[in-house]
This record gives C-alpha cells, sequence and structure tokens, in this order.
C-alpha cells in the first residue's frame, strides 16, 4: 500500500511572495505555522488562515490553504462563524496588536469567553506597521518615535495575556519570533488543543521600531509547565515585564457550541443556504 507522502513545511507556502519589510518578525511567524501544519501533517484543504487588515494580516496569502484576509479588527468574528458552521475545519486566526487590540479589541474579549475551538495568533510589534508607524494600544508610554504621539502615547500600554486570562481564555502561550521553532512547536499544540488558544507573539518591527532588536537579550524562555490556576496566571500576568515565552496558562473548559447543542434544523437551515450558494 502507498504510504501518504509528508510534506515538508515549505511545501506550505503559497508562491505569493511576501512584501514584508527586511527584519520584519512576521516572516518568523509564517515560517513557524508552516513548520507546525508539516509537522501535523495537516491537510491543506482542510485548514483556513483568517486574518484582519494590517502587515500581520497579510499572512494567509503566503500559506498554500484556503484562507480569508477580512476586515480590519473583524478576523476573530469571521473565524468563529466559519468554525461553528464547519467544526471539521482547522481555523487559525490572525492579526496585529491594532487589528486584534484596538479596533478588533471588543471581538478579542468575546472569543476568549466564548471559547470556540480555533487558534489566535496575536503579531504583536507594539505599533500599526501597515500605516506607517502610529501608536497602538501595546506601545510604550514614552515611545517618542511617532509625530502624532511626539512625547509617547502617555497611556500604559495593554497587557494581552492578562486581559485574554480575565476574559476567560482558557489556553494562553506567548513566543518571540527571533524563535521560530519554539513557537512551531507551540502552534502544533494550539491546533492540537480544545478550546480557543491564544498566542501572543512578539513579532518585531526593526523599520519603525529599530530598538526592538534589542528584544532577544530580554526575552526569557520559561522552562516551567503551564499555570493551570487562574489566580497564579494572574499574579503571573500583571506582574512580569511581557518578556516571558512558552505556554503560560492551559485549563481546559467547555468550549462553544456544545457538539450536541447544534439543533437539526439548524443543520437543515445551513444544508439549504450552501445548496442555495451551490457549495
Ligand atoms: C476600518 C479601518 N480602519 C483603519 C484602517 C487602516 N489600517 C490598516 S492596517 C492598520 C493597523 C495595522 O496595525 P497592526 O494590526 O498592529 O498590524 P501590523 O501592520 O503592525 O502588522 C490600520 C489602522 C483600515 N484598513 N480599516
Amino acid at each position: 500500500m502507498n504510504q501518504p507522502v509528508r510534506l515538508k513545511a515549505k511545501a506550505f507556502k503559497s508562491s505569493v511572495k511576501p512584501i514584508w519589510c527586511p527584519g520584519c518578525g512576521h516572516f518568523s511567524v509564517l515560517n513557524a505555522i508552516t513548520k507546525a501544519m508539516a509537522a501535523l501533517a495537516m491537510e491543506k484543504d482542510d485548514t483556513v488562515l483568517v486574518s484582519g487588515i494590517g502587515c500581520s494580516s497579510r499572512l494567509p496569502a503566503y500559506v498554500d490553504s484556503y484562507g480569508f484576509h477580512g476586515v480590519h479588527g473583524r478576523g476573530l468574528a469571521i473565524a468563529q462563524g466559519l468554525k461553528v458552521a464547519r467544526p471539521d475545519l482547522t481555523v487559525i486566526a490572525l492579526g496585529g496588536d491594532g487589528d486584534g487590540f484596538s479596533i478588533g479589541g471588543n471581538h478579542f474579549l468575546h472569543a476568549c469567553r466564548r471559547n470556540v475551538n480555533l487558534v489566535y495568533i496575536a503579531m504583536d510589534n507594539e505599533v500599526y506597521g501597515m500605516t506607517k508607524g502610529q501608536a497602538s494600544p501595546t506601545t510604550p508610554m514614552d515611545w517618542d518615535h511617532s509625530k502624532l504621539t511626539p512625547h509617547g502615547p502617555g497611556v500604559r500600554p495593554f497587557k494581552p495575556a492578562a486581559v485574554a486570562l480575565a476574559a476567560g481564555a482558557p489556553w494562553i502561550a506567548r513566543a518571540y519570533s527571533g524563535n521560530p521553532n519554539q513557537m512551531a512547536k507551540m502552534i502544533a499544540e494550539a491546533i492540537e488543543f480544545e478550546g480557543f488558544s491564544f498566542i501572543h507573539v512578539l513579532s518585531q518591527c526593526i523599520t519603525y521600531c529599530p530598538e526592538q532588536a534589542d528584544w532577544k537579550s530580554i526575552v526569557n524562555e520559561r522552562s516551567e509547565p503551564a499555570l493551570a490556576s487562574a489566580d497564579e496566571a494572574a499574579k503571573l500576568f500583571l506582574s512580569e515585564d511581557g518578556f516571558e515565552t512558552g505556554l503560560l496558562y492551559r485549563q481546559q473548559r467547555q468550549t462553544w457550541p456544545p457538539t450536541s447543542s447544534i439543533p437539526d434544523n439548524q443543520e437543515t437551515a445551513l444544508a439549504k443556504l450552501e445548496a442555495k450558494f451551490g457549495a
């Protein structure tokens, strides 16, 4: 009997050439995703990458799977709808810190709370890269590189992991673009986790924030196992500097919708809709 051919990571890349700047951390995220897809021998046809708008949100075009380049801040809404309608698919939502924590902040909160079984990768470069370097929700208070905030935004940065925990996310990890192997392992684990898995990626933008090249000396790869207590995780997320990497918190809970809760008539309605669109 013929063995199925195992694809290498490169085979999961599309023929579209990324237009990111040299040194952009988003290249590492692309590499980590394709490595994870190869390691799990994933089916291209059963995988969908969904994004919002931003440099980071261009990523679905660079992967040879199904993809949806959505609307700014709305990637998670689309991804959740897709997963609920097609639970057989592996759904990976992607975006940047502006996309996910500013315009899409409300969707982020409710995705954590709702716990639909999908992966959410937020590529945090602490800046709006695509629109040429304005402050985002995670920009440090005194970051003074933008003409719009000449003395820095002067507002405390948002803490994505702490907010995710408070909103109910059951699986929270942090990766760094300088360590794509750790990130690939994490993405594979996130795909296999049954529930909403949130990966906060420190993804450097050395074009607008050249100081982020120093992140390599600040990140700390945690050796401790993931915390299972929300109290302990809250203590960690509120006290750390935001540079602890690894799987930080894991606490399985009921996903939405519960598998048995899709009523027959909803399935019929879906079938009718699909027939109408010739699916
Ligand atoms: C409704 C709407 N508002 C604003 C914009 C302009 N816009 C495009 S990308 C972007 C920010 C992107 O920043 P981020 O999500 O951090 O991603 P990055 O480009 O840094 O990867 C903004 C404000 C838009 N496209 N649509």
